[in-house]
């Protein structure tokens, strides 16, 4: 059966691979994204075979959510795969010096977004007795590091949430998953250093990062288990990434 594949955040990185990973197999595509131009220039580039609806979508907008699902036109109601992908970090400062616009933005975007998508598209899919939620978080969930706060936070949410979903779909064939990557060479650190290129580039000098094409890879996977299969958490880094020790400080002496 043609599946149908909601994709948020489609205009770049995990989401745009993920569209033409679901294109590759000739999904029938919803794509929404802030950055319509982006969605549309990735929509001529698909194979024509697949149908594709773009739409316009800012996730912190919780009417824009809801209006969008409920006008989404014929044939592209019934939705079998919601990639809840729409995401980022904003900074890297330590808890006391952070920005706390970004902080809201980031939860905003990464947890409220999130809910909002699932809970206007989880109903369908129970009705219909099909269905699957694949929930972008990350290794920041699990492994601190300074100036991970609220974005960890925000994806150890991610997690969390998507454990519940399961416990209350117990009983229904709706399957959800979560994929948390480790570093991996996207828009992300872009956006997260404000646009400053050398740093973003920076941060994968050196290394051999996951793909974008890389982490499609595992959503289509988890997807095209067989349907008695639920992946809960896949967790998934580079070969060059790894864990260090734990930090000490040895500067505080009596102070403590
Ligand atoms: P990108 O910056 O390349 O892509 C982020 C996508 O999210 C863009 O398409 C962006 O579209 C969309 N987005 C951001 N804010 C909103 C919003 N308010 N409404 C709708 N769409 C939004 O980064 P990645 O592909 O790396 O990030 C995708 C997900 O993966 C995120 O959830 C991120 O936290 C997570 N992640 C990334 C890792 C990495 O190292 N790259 C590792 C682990 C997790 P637009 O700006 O057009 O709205
Ligand atoms: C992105 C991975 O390590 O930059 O979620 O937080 S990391």
């Amino acid at each position: 059966m043609k599946k149908t594949i909601l994709i948020t955040g489609a205009s770049s990185g995990f989401g745009e691979a993920c569209a033409r990973r679901f294109a590759a197999e000739g999904c029938d595509l919803v794509l929404c994204a802030r950055r319509l131009q982006r969605l549309e220039s990735l929509a001529t580039s698909l194979s024509p075979s697949c149908r594709v609806h773009l739409q316009q979508l800012d996730v912190t907008d919780r009417e824009a959510v809801a209006a969008f699902v409920d006008r989404l036109p014929e044939g592209f109601r019934e939705i079998d795969v919601l990639v809840n992908n729409a995401g980022l970090a904003l900074g890297m400062e330590p808890a006391h010096e952070a920005d706390l616009d970004d902080w809201e933005t980031m939860v905003d975007t990464n947890v409220k977004g999130l809910m909002r998508m699932t809970r206007q598209i989880l109903p369908g899919m129970v009705a219909r007795r099909r269905g699957h939620i694949v929930n972008i978080g990350s290794t920041a969930a699990n492994w601190p590091y300074p100036g991970s706060n609220a974005y960890g936070g925000s994806k150890a949410f991610v997690k969390q949430f998507s454990r519940g979903l399961r416990a209350d779909l117990l009983g229904t064939p709706v399957r959800v998953t979560t994929i948390e990557p480790g570093l991996a060479e996207t828009e992300f650190s872009l956006v997260r250093l404000k646009g400053d290129e050398g740093k973003a580039k920076g941060v994968y000098s050196d290394t051999h990062p996951l793909s974008a094409e890389d982490i499609a890879e595992t959503v289509y996977w988890v997807t095209s288990l067989p349907s008695h299969v639920n992946v809960n958490v896949m967790e998934v880094m580079p070969v060059c990434q790894g864990w260090g020790p734990m930090a000490i400080d040895r500067t505080l002496g009596d102070e403590v």
